[in-house]
């Protein structure tokens, strides 16, 4: 579908900025030193303190819908890439031919695409309408290459990867397409996509990484947590309290065996620090002092691309974003290589997750963690850097903000425009707004609603209201104006308001629905190839490659794990015995915690993500 663009064009294109969108994976919306966090991050932050901060921004609460909302301008649920209640749609989800990614809008403008880092969008990478990839589809050992494509072609890992990390390959990857335009298409803009896969699990740093940390973290997540809404406070990011932490909430999914190959220092609720053993909050220290370190690296790696802008002369007219693609995870789980207690946490042999704990400090100051709709799953810090275009040096931008917005910023940006169609099929109408306006000023983009729904939990954002529930749960009203904690339910005092809001989330249901019925097969016929969702049994779809690819000793748990649509065929799942799930949560000075709680949780759902 490669549409030229002309000799004029080209000379227009010229005057044209380059947009490089960053993406990190799982970063918690307080992680970055601008939006309180205490990792190093001094390039992002210089990025802020010359550019803008958006202070609720939204992903969709994860990895492979909030992809395709960046990519597309649709909701996920509308490109079948996540689930709808009647229709299925998700991880294995395909999007209509009319589903386009943004560098099919830019290609008429001259633009030219590169991708380095995690896809987890359907089809092939080049068949998006990027010019060069690094599909990083090993995600389950960050010092292996083994399974990556380049150009969507599998490269056989060298006999020594020896030094090779991950976040470094993403940026080297970046920095050679970089160089490649400034020597053969210097007369075009460029549009760049970079996904890290950090600081997503396995937590896997390098050594030095890790050390600057070590220690940090040893006075545990209430004062960390403390510590971040302090400096948020003089920010002045949001007038909310800190949310409470909720020690019976913990991992979205169930995997007793995970808990217990982790050893008694393995801690799933946010319990009291006060109440673990010395051994406990060592352990946990260590692995948020990893999360700290992929932060830190990514940060580092993230300098050298810019090092490599500035070289073009290109960082004056470049609009880079950054951003992450859901709230910290709470997740606990063992695949991929395994878990070996007796190496050294962080290395290639050890398969640690962050956990609730520390999770709630990453998303300070808010509840819950990804997959969740409540305000840690779906907030994400935004930068903007864009000295050509944005006046402002260092400023907030408080307009709620999301995802789908990201086509129609850049589009007006650059003087794009959707075609009206795509291979004769109409283009419906898009959610998403252009973020124009708030970049040169503080105004809010008015639009009716803001939408979600994922594994059941499902919000709406309509002004400074936000109505949320979790999955199985009643519906809760919050005043985001000044409870962007969730922590005072206004649902019994203002049902009106409750009725106005949840009438907005089901006619959009509906609305989603009715398009995606269109072009999804009927639920438990997914024959109709190419156009599925996710109700078929096929696997081995091409998104799904990574994780058997990077799989060279499934653990018992990579067994275990349940099908990607467990929700609508609840036979797929494993059962949790009750049993089981008493055990997980039996860590030494853990209080039992109430698993009746965990209504509110999926149960031993799919865990696709990565
Ligand atoms: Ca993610």
């Amino acid at each position: 579908m490669a549409i030229e663009a002309t000799a004029g064009e080209v000379g227009e294109a010229q005057r044209r900025p380059n947009v490089v969108f960053i993406l990190a994976d799982d970063l918690g919306y307080s992680d970055l030193g601008c939006y309180g966090g205490e990792i190093a991050t001094p390039n992002l932050d210089r990025l802020a303190a010359n550019g803008l901060r958006f202070t609720q921004f939204y992903n969709t609460a994860r990895c492979w819908p909030t992809r395709a909302a960046l990519l597309t301008g649709y909701y996920a649920q509308q490109v079948h890439r996540d689930a709808l209640p009647e229709l299925g749609g998700g991880a294995q989800g395909q999007r209509q031919r009319w589903a386009r990614l943004l560098p099919d809008y830019l290609k008429p403008l001259g633009y030219r695409s590169y991708h380095s880092g995690k896809w987890h969008v359907d089809g092939k990478v080049l068949a998006g309408g990027f010019d060069r990839s690094l599909d990083m589809r090993n995600q389950g050992n960050f010092f292996s290459s083994r399974g990556n494509q380049l150009d969507d072609q599998p490269v056989p890992p060298p006999a020594d990867e020896q030094g090779y990390y991950a976040t470094i390959a993403t940026a080297d990857h970046a920095i050679d397409c970089l160089k490649d335009h400034a020597a053969n298409h210097a007369d075009r803009p460029f549009f760049q996509y970079i996904a890290f896969i950090a600081p997503h699990f396995p937590l896997h740093a390098l050594p030095e990484d890790i050390e600057r940390y070590r220690d940090r973290y040893l006075d545990g997540w209430e004062k960390t947590r403390e510590r971040r809404f302090a400096r948020q406070q003089e920010m002045g990011l949001n007038a909310t309290t800190l949310s409470a932490l909720e020690p019976d909430v913990g991992p979205p999914y169930h995997f007793p065996m995970a808990i217990e190959k982790l050893g008694p220092d393995e801690v799933n609720r946010p319990l009291a620090w006060e109440t673990l053993t010395e051994s406990q909050r060592r352990f946990q220290a260590t692995k948020m002092a990893i999360h700290a370190a992929m932060v830190d690296r990514m940060d580092r790696e993230i300098g050298r691309i810019l090092e490599q802008l500035r070289a073009m002369n290109a960082m004056d007219n470049t609009v880079i974003f950054f951003a992450s693609d859901n709230g910290a995870s709470a997740e606990i789980m063992v695949r991929d290589g395994g878990h070996d207690p007796n190496a050294a946490p962080g290395s290639a042999a050890t398969y640690l997750s962050l956990g609730p704990g520390f999770s709630s400090v990453a998303n300070t100051p808010f509840r819950k963690h990804k997959t969740w709709v409540r305000e840690g799953g779906i907030s994400t810090p935004l930068v903007v850097h864009w000295p050509a275009g944005i006046a402002a040096r260092g400023e907030l931008r408080r307009t709620p903000a999301h995802m789908i917005d990201f086509v129609p910023t850049v589009l007006d940006i650059v003087g794009g425009q959707r075609p009206s169609e795509w291979m004769g099929e109409p283009l419906p109408p898009a959610p998403g707004k252009s973020l124009r306006a708030a970049l040169a000023k503080d105004v809010t983009i008015e639009r009716e609603s803001l939408w979600w729904l994922h594994e059941g939990n499902r919000a709406v954002r309509v002004g400074d209201w936000k109505l949320v529930a979790d999955a199985r749960g009643e519906w809760e009203l919050y005043d985001l104006r000044t409870d962007r904690a969730e922590s005072r339910n206004l649902a019994a005092e203002q049902p009106e308001k409750v009725g106005e809001l949840r009438a907005v989330w089901e006619r959009q249901l509906a609305e989603f629905t009715e398009l995606a019925r269109k072009t999804a097969p009927p639920p438990g016929k997914p024959g109709s190839k190419g156009k599925g969702n996710s109700k078929g049994k096929s696997k081995a779809k091409d998104d799904e490659k990574p994780e058997d690819d990077a799989k060279a000793k499934p653990t018992e748990d990579a067994k275990a794990k349940p099908t990607e649509d467990a929700k609508t065929k609840p036979t797929d799942a494993p059962k949790v015995k009750p049993t089981e799930d008493a055990k997980a949560t039996d860590a030494p000075n853990a209080k039992p915690t109430d698993d009746s709680k965990s209504k509110d949780e999926p149960k031993s759902k799919p865990n696709t993500d990565r």
